[in-house]
Order: structure tokens, then C-alpha cells, then sequence
């Protein structure tokens, strides 16, 4: 009598969950499609920023892009393009940018975003204020209801200067959203100090701070106040990565 084979079919290897810097790594790539040869581009900052620099200066030796220049948004992202070798200008030179590649912080469904974690959001915003395009590039747990949503904060650059005296009128200036109001310290101890010498305070609330732009504009008309993290109304593609997939979002 002939036998059946009934062996089973190997177990197909169990699903892997990504890591978040897989998922930053994808969404970095996928934003590196959107790059073209000539193209003047703004250089982020932050662990997903890095990825798609490091694609960037890898396209670049491989010679599958040429003549990109980089405006770099912090003095590491500096540093990182000129190991890669790509070239560099600034704002003064290139006035105007094709399109700058940055992380988020948070990111509400109106793709207004919270940046500045990693201290470099005056640069940031002066940057990206001046490209065409605004890529920016997530993993899925960057994204929130609402401006403040993860419980975060919200960075303020300030001056030195009496800065106590400029963190309590930040807390008294949103008081009905139970703000708290934090000098960024070093693990020593020592205040944070960020590429323009500036200190960081970040803002902690309880609830929504409502008017995105009335509270952007009541912030940076205090004096002692340089910029806040809040970048509204300026990124133009959204790249999420996330367990189920990559998407991008334009505006
Ligand atoms: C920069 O890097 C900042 O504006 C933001 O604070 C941070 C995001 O960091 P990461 O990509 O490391 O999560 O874009």
C-alpha cells in the first residue's frame, strides 16, 4: 500500500517584532527616496535624523546621488555629514532649501509636531522654516492626540539670563493647563547648554494647552525667550513606520 506523506510543512519562523531603531531606520530610508541629485538639503538631528544621513552619505559614495549640499541643524549632525563626507553650506549661502529630513518628538493628526528633546530645535526651526519640502520621519510611537499627549515635554529655548525668572512666567503663562516649568540638567547635575548657548526649559502639562499658535506666539514674546519646540504647520511629509508597515502622509 503506498504511504501518505503527512509530514507537516516546517512552522514558518516566528513573526520578529522590529526594534524602534529598525522602525526609525525604515522611515529614514523611505525619506531618502524623496531625495534627488542637486538637491540642497536640511539635515536633522536625532537617532532617526542620523539613519537617513548615514543613507544619504552611503548614496552619495556609491554614486547613485551627486551635488547634494547639507545644512546641518546641530553641531553633531555637522560633525556626522563631514565624516561622510557630504557637503556642506548654510542658511546664509542657501537661503532656500529643497527638502530637510528631521525627527519628531510628538506628532498630533494635523502633523503639528513637538521637537527639541535633543536641544537643537532653534536650529531646526530656522531650517526647516526655509525648505520646500519638510520631511518627517517617525516610528508610530511618536504620534499623539494631541500636542503634549505623551506626557513629555515641550522644550523652550531660553537665554541664561535670569532664566529662573523666565521658567516661572512660562508656568504662570499656562497655569490653567497645570504647567510645570523644568531646567534640562546634565546627569551632572549642570545645566544643559545647547549649540547657541542657550539653557532648555521644559514645560510638563497636565491637560491640553489648546490654541497651538496663540500659545507658540504668547511664548516668544516674552523676553528671555528664544523659541519653542512646537513646530506648527511646517511639515509638508509625514513617513511613519510601524509594526504593520510604512506610510507617508503629504499635506
Ligand atoms: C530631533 O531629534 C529633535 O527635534 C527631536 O527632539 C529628536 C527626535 O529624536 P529621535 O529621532 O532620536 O527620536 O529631530
Amino acid at each position: 500500500t503506498a504511504s501518505t506523506n503527512t509530514t507537516a510543512p516546517p512552522p514558518s519562523p516566528p513573526h520578529r517584532i522590529l526594534t524602534q531603531d529598525e522602525l526609525k531606520k525604515i522611515a529614514a530610508y523611505k525619506a531618502v527616496e524623496f531625495v534627488e541629485s542637486g538637491m540642497v538639503l536640511g539635515l536633522g538631528t536625532g537617532s532617526t535624523a542620523k539613519h537617513a544621513i548615514d543613507r544619504i552619505g552611503e548614496l552619495l559614495h556609491q554614486g547613485k546621488l551627486t551635488n547634494i549640499i547639507g545644512v546641518p541643524t546641530s553641531t553633531k549632525t555637522h560633525e556626522q555629514a563631514l565624516s561622510l563626507g557630504i557637503p556642506l553650506s548654510d542658511l546664509e549661502t542657501h537661503p532656500v532649501l529643497d527638502l530637510a529630513i528631521d525627527g519628531a518628538d510628538e506628532v498630533d493628526p494635523d502633523m503639528n509636531l513637538v521637537k527639541g528633546r535633543g536641544g537643537s530645535l532653534l536650529r531646526e526651526k530656522m531650517i526647516e522654516a526655509c525648505c520646500k519640502q519638510f520631511v518627517v520621519i517617525v516610528d508610530e510611537s511618536k504620534l499623539v492626540e494631541y500636542v503634549g499627549g505623551s506626557g513629555l515635554a515641550l522644550p523652550v529655548e531660553i537665554v541664561p539670563f535670569c532664566w529662573r525668572f523666565t521658567a516661572k512666567k512660562l508656568e504662570a503663562m499656562f497655569e490653567n493647563a497645570g504647567c510645570v516649568a523644568k531646567l534640562r540638567v546634565l546627569e551632572n547635575g549642570e545645566a544643559y547648554v545647547t549649540d547657541n548657548r542657550n539653557y532648555i526649559i521644559d514645560l510638563y502639562f497636565k491637560k491640553d494647552i489648546g490654541d497651538l499658535r496663540a500659545a507658540g506666539d504668547a511664548m516668544v514674546r516674552l523676553a528671555g525667550v528664544v523659541e519653542h519646540g512646537m513646530f506648527i504647520d511646517m511639515a509638508t511629509t509625514l513617513i511613519v513606520a510601524g509594526e504593520l508597515g510604512v506610510t507617508v502622509r503629504n499635506k
